[in-house]
Protein backbone atom coordinates (compact mmCIF):
# COMPACT_ATOMS: atom_id res chain seq x y z
CA UNK A 1 0.00 0.00 0.00
CA UNK A 2 1.16 3.31 -0.98
CA UNK A 3 2.01 5.64 2.09
CA UNK A 4 -0.13 9.44 2.00
CA UNK A 5 -3.37 7.68 0.59
CA UNK A 6 -7.19 8.21 1.39
CA UNK A 7 -10.02 6.41 0.96
CA UNK A 8 -12.88 8.77 -0.29
CA UNK A 9 -15.90 7.49 -0.24
CA UNK A 10 -18.41 9.55 -2.52
CA UNK A 11 -22.41 10.07 -1.65
CA UNK A 12 -23.40 6.83 -0.08
CA UNK A 13 -27.21 7.75 0.82
CA UNK A 14 -30.24 6.02 0.99
CA UNK A 15 -31.64 8.62 -2.07
CA UNK A 16 -29.47 7.08 -4.04
CA UNK A 17 -30.20 3.71 -2.92
CA UNK A 18 -33.04 1.82 -4.19
CA UNK A 19 -36.05 3.08 -2.73
CA UNK A 20 -34.92 6.61 -2.71
CA UNK A 21 -35.43 9.79 -4.51
CA UNK A 22 -32.70 9.06 -6.70
CA UNK A 23 -32.38 5.75 -6.83
CA UNK A 24 -29.62 4.03 -8.80
CA UNK A 25 -31.16 0.47 -9.47
CA UNK A 26 -28.21 -1.20 -8.07
CA UNK A 27 -26.41 1.73 -5.47
CA UNK A 28 -27.01 -0.89 -2.17
CA UNK A 29 -24.30 -3.25 -4.66
CA UNK A 30 -21.93 -1.35 -3.41
CA UNK A 31 -22.28 -1.07 0.44
CA UNK A 32 -20.50 -4.93 0.82
CA UNK A 33 -17.13 -3.94 -1.08
CA UNK A 34 -17.11 -0.73 0.39
CA UNK A 35 -17.08 -2.36 3.56
CA UNK A 36 -14.10 -4.46 2.70
CA UNK A 37 -12.37 -1.46 1.77
CA UNK A 38 -13.74 0.28 5.12
CA UNK A 39 -11.54 -2.65 7.06
CA UNK A 40 -8.55 -2.58 4.81
CA UNK A 41 -8.40 0.66 5.18
CA UNK A 42 -8.71 0.59 9.06
CA UNK A 43 -5.91 -1.83 9.63
CA UNK A 44 -3.66 -0.10 6.56
CA UNK A 45 -4.11 2.87 8.47
CA UNK A 46 -5.59 4.93 5.86
CA UNK A 47 -7.65 8.12 6.36
CA UNK A 48 -11.25 7.36 5.42
CA UNK A 49 -12.86 10.66 3.84
CA UNK A 50 -16.69 10.53 2.85
CA UNK A 51 -18.88 12.85 1.15
CA UNK A 52 -22.43 13.41 1.37
CA UNK A 53 -24.84 15.17 -0.91
CA UNK A 54 -26.49 17.82 1.26
CA UNK A 55 -28.50 20.46 -0.91
CA UNK A 56 -31.11 22.92 0.69
CA UNK A 57 -34.32 22.36 0.01
CA UNK A 58 -34.53 25.05 -2.97
CA UNK A 59 -31.84 24.49 -5.26
CA UNK A 60 -31.09 25.16 -8.71
CA UNK A 61 -30.05 21.52 -9.32
CA UNK A 62 -33.45 20.52 -8.24
CA UNK A 63 -36.13 19.94 -11.74
CA UNK A 64 -38.57 22.52 -10.32
CA UNK A 65 -35.72 25.12 -9.56
CA UNK A 66 -34.49 24.64 -13.47
CA UNK A 67 -31.94 21.80 -12.60
CA UNK A 68 -31.86 18.05 -13.99
CA UNK A 69 -32.86 15.78 -10.95
CA UNK A 70 -35.91 14.84 -8.78
CA UNK A 71 -35.84 16.22 -5.15
CA UNK A 72 -32.88 14.67 -2.83
CA UNK A 73 -30.96 14.19 -0.64
CA UNK A 74 -32.03 17.52 1.25
CA UNK A 75 -30.50 18.28 4.32
CA UNK A 76 -31.52 16.25 7.67
CA UNK A 77 -33.76 14.54 5.89
CA UNK A 78 -33.90 10.13 6.31
CA UNK A 79 -32.69 10.10 2.49
CA UNK A 80 -29.65 12.21 3.03
CA UNK A 81 -28.45 9.90 5.69
CA UNK A 82 -25.58 7.34 4.79
CA UNK A 83 -26.86 3.69 3.83
CA UNK A 84 -27.39 1.99 7.05
CA UNK A 85 -24.87 -0.54 5.75
CA UNK A 86 -22.06 1.40 5.35
CA UNK A 87 -19.48 0.92 8.26
CA UNK A 88 -18.02 4.05 8.38
CA UNK A 89 -15.08 3.42 11.04
CA UNK A 90 -14.98 6.16 13.97
CA UNK A 91 -12.35 8.85 12.88
CA UNK A 92 -13.92 9.06 8.94
CA UNK A 93 -14.33 12.62 8.31
CA UNK A 94 -17.64 13.59 6.83
CA UNK A 95 -17.68 16.30 4.21
CA UNK A 96 -20.50 17.92 2.84
CA UNK A 97 -21.51 18.95 -0.79
CA UNK A 98 -24.25 20.53 -2.53
CA UNK A 99 -24.67 23.01 -0.22
CA UNK A 100 -24.68 26.22 -2.69
CA UNK A 101 -28.51 26.61 -4.18
CA UNK A 102 -26.33 27.51 -7.14
CA UNK A 103 -23.99 25.18 -8.14
CA UNK A 104 -25.10 21.39 -8.77
CA UNK A 105 -21.90 20.42 -6.35
CA UNK A 106 -20.89 17.14 -8.46
CA UNK A 107 -17.17 17.30 -7.04
CA UNK A 108 -15.97 16.24 -3.96
CA UNK A 109 -13.43 18.93 -4.04
CA UNK A 110 -16.75 21.79 -3.24
CA UNK A 111 -17.10 19.57 -0.33
CA UNK A 112 -16.23 20.46 3.15
CA UNK A 113 -16.69 19.66 6.75
CA UNK A 114 -18.68 20.78 9.64
CA UNK A 115 -16.26 23.24 10.37
CA UNK A 116 -15.21 24.49 7.39
CA UNK A 117 -12.64 22.56 6.27
CA UNK A 118 -12.35 21.75 2.36
CA UNK A 119 -11.56 18.42 0.68
CA UNK A 120 -8.14 19.90 -0.46
CA UNK A 121 -6.98 21.38 2.68
CA UNK A 122 -7.41 17.80 4.22
CA UNK A 123 -5.43 16.05 1.55
CA UNK A 124 -2.68 19.01 1.94
CA UNK A 125 -2.96 18.23 6.03
CA UNK A 126 -2.58 14.60 5.42
CA UNK A 127 0.05 15.15 2.64
CA UNK A 128 -2.15 12.45 0.70
CA UNK A 129 -0.68 11.85 -3.02
CA UNK A 130 -3.00 8.66 -4.18
CA UNK A 131 -7.09 8.47 -3.56
CA UNK A 132 -8.55 5.46 -3.41
CA UNK A 133 -12.43 6.54 -4.54
CA UNK A 134 -15.15 4.22 -4.56
CA UNK A 135 -19.03 5.52 -4.10
CA UNK A 136 -22.18 7.15 -5.92
CA UNK A 137 -22.89 7.57 -8.58
CA UNK A 138 -20.16 6.78 -11.38
CA UNK A 139 -21.45 8.93 -13.82
CA UNK A 140 -21.83 11.81 -11.88
CA UNK A 141 -20.08 12.61 -8.62
CA UNK A 142 -17.67 9.83 -8.78
CA UNK A 143 -16.31 10.91 -12.41
CA UNK A 144 -16.44 14.88 -11.68
CA UNK A 145 -14.53 13.84 -8.32
CA UNK A 146 -11.87 11.70 -10.13
CA UNK A 147 -11.30 13.86 -13.04
CA UNK A 148 -10.55 17.18 -10.47
CA UNK A 149 -8.58 14.85 -8.71
CA UNK A 150 -6.58 14.04 -11.63
CA UNK A 151 -6.30 17.59 -12.90
CA UNK A 152 -4.79 18.73 -8.78
CA UNK A 153 -2.22 16.46 -9.45
CA UNK A 154 -3.02 13.07 -7.66
CA UNK A 155 -2.87 9.75 -8.30
CA UNK A 156 -6.39 7.67 -8.51
CA UNK A 157 -7.42 3.89 -7.87
CA UNK A 158 -11.36 3.74 -8.72
CA UNK A 159 -12.69 0.53 -7.30
CA UNK A 160 -14.77 -0.52 -10.58
CA UNK A 161 -17.11 -2.99 -8.14
CA UNK A 162 -17.23 -0.21 -5.81
CA UNK A 163 -19.43 2.24 -7.43
CA UNK A 164 -22.44 2.37 -9.33
CA UNK A 165 -24.30 4.70 -11.84
CA UNK A 166 -27.32 6.58 -12.62
CA UNK A 167 -27.06 6.05 -16.37
CA UNK A 168 -29.77 8.55 -17.40
CA UNK A 169 -28.54 7.65 -20.90
CA UNK A 170 -27.54 4.33 -20.98
CA UNK A 171 -23.59 2.97 -21.26
CA UNK A 172 -22.84 6.59 -19.52
CA UNK A 173 -21.30 4.71 -16.50
CA UNK A 174 -19.13 2.81 -18.36
CA UNK A 175 -18.13 5.64 -20.32
CA UNK A 176 -17.19 7.76 -17.65
CA UNK A 177 -14.61 4.75 -16.25
CA UNK A 178 -13.20 4.78 -19.49
CA UNK A 179 -12.58 8.42 -19.64
CA UNK A 180 -11.25 8.51 -15.98
CA UNK A 181 -8.67 5.60 -17.30
CA UNK A 182 -7.78 7.57 -20.33
CA UNK A 183 -7.29 10.50 -17.96
CA UNK A 184 -4.71 8.83 -15.55
CA UNK A 185 -6.94 6.57 -13.36
CA UNK A 186 -6.21 3.08 -12.46
CA UNK A 187 -9.06 0.75 -12.47
CA UNK A 188 -8.83 -2.23 -10.31
CA UNK A 189 -11.45 -4.53 -8.72
CA UNK A 190 -11.43 -4.80 -4.68
CA UNK A 191 -9.89 -8.24 -4.73
CA UNK A 192 -7.31 -6.95 -6.94
CA UNK A 193 -6.82 -4.08 -5.10
CA UNK A 194 -6.52 -6.32 -1.44
CA UNK A 195 -4.67 -9.15 -3.36
CA UNK A 196 -2.33 -6.76 -4.26
CA UNK A 197 -1.57 -5.50 -0.23
C1 LIG B 1 -25.21 12.94 -7.66
C2 LIG B 1 -26.88 13.38 -9.15
C3 LIG B 1 -27.34 14.40 -8.38
C4 LIG B 1 -24.05 12.10 -7.28
C5 LIG B 1 -25.64 13.98 -6.87
O1 LIG B 1 -23.75 11.97 -6.07
O2 LIG B 1 -23.43 11.53 -8.20
N1 LIG B 1 -25.83 12.66 -8.81
N2 LIG B 1 -26.71 14.70 -7.23
ZN1 LIG C 1 -27.46 16.03 -5.77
Amino acid sequence: MELNAVLLLVDLQNDFCPGGALQIPEGDRVIGPVNRLLRWAVTSGLPVLATRDWHPSMTGHFTKFGGIWPVHCVQGTPGAAFHPGLLLPEGAVVLSKGTDPERDGYSAFEAATADGRVLRELLDGIGAHRLYIAGLATDYCVRTTVLEALREGFSVTVLTDAVAGVDRTPGASARALAEVERGGARLMTVDDLLREE
